[in-house]
């Protein structure tokens, strides 16, 4: 029987291309979002491309009752989920902690931070039952270090760094892989949300070198997936060749 992933953040960048690359392997999929057009045309994509199984779940992962509503009830044929990606996140605003918005704040750690908890909690307890399940957090380098005007966005990526140590205590022992991915600079509608849609100053951010794209990623964690069962890839930092920490690029 197929295994089941569910991708949460699926309709752009990383969490798209991490459900065509799990299709390729086979597995049945859950993508979520907030785009219905974009969720419905990747399903339909995926489903005539790989004969795969695909359901699309438009919810804001930052309302809980929208959250409980959706996961907490899914249909017998869906539940049982084997691999849960928590990727859905964002950027907002690039600004000095005093003249930050707080509208972006609460935006970043509500879907960074409280809508990755909200979907673990549902998840994990369902995977804890079965007695397996592996949950892949996508964390970031800006969890591991932080830079100049990034205090809200890094804060909320060292919370899922956290995150996933304190997951994986809590559930391996249940036979549930926790394991986490921390890319750095990956060329997707990422900038073009942290600068609000001014595509000038998103492009500039990737000028001058190579960026991963989000195939790299990926590509990355399909391989984490795909390692054998006793097998646990806990913490993977990916960078781009000209990338040495956040804000060291080496730009030509
Ligand atoms: P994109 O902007 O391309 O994708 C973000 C995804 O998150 C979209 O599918 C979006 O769906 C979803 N999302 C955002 N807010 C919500 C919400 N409130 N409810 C439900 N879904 C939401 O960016 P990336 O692919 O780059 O980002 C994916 C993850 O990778 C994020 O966690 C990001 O922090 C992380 N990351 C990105 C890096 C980069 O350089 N790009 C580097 C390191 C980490 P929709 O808008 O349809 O709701
Ligand atoms: C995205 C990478 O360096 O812009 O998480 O914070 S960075």
């Amino acid at each position: 029987m197929s295994k089941i992933a569910l991708i949460t953040g699926a309709s752009s960048g990383i969490g798209r291309a991490t459900a065509i690359s799990l299709a390729k392997e086979r597995f049945n999929l859950i993508v979520t979002g907030r785009r219905s057009h974009l969720l419905t045309s990747l399903a339909n994509d995926i489903e005539n491309d790989y004969g795969v199984r695909v359901l699309p779940l438009v919810f804001d992962i930052r309302d809980y009752n929208d959250v409980v509503d959706k996961i907490g009830k899914l249909d017998p044929d869906w539940s049982s989920i084997d691999v849960l990606i928590n990727n859905a996140g964002l950027a907002v605003g690039l600004n000095p902690l005093d003249s930050g918005v707080i509208d972006d704040w609460e935006r970043m750690i509500d879907t960074n931070v409280k809508g990755l908890l909200y979907v673990s909690r549902i998840i994990s307890e369902t995977m804890k039952k079965r007695g397996s399940g592996h949950i892949i957090n996508v964390g970031s380098i800006a969890g591991k270090s932080v830079y100049p005007n990034g205090n809200v966005y890094c804060a909320t990526k060292h919370a899922v760094d956290a995150l996933s140590k304190s997951m994986m205590m809590d559930l391996h022992i249940h036979n549930v892989k926790v394991s986490q991915i921390c890319p750095g600079a990956v060329e997707t509608e990422f900038s073009q949300v942290r600068f609000k849609g001014d595509n000038e100053k998103a492009s500039n951010v990737y000028k001058g070198f190579e960026p991963l794209t989000a195939e790299d990623i990926a590509e990355v964690i399909r391989y984490m997936v795909m390692a054998p069962s006793h097998v646990n890839i806990s913490d993977v930092v990916v960078m781009p060749l000209a990338q040495a920490s956040p804000s060291i690029i080496h730009k030509k």
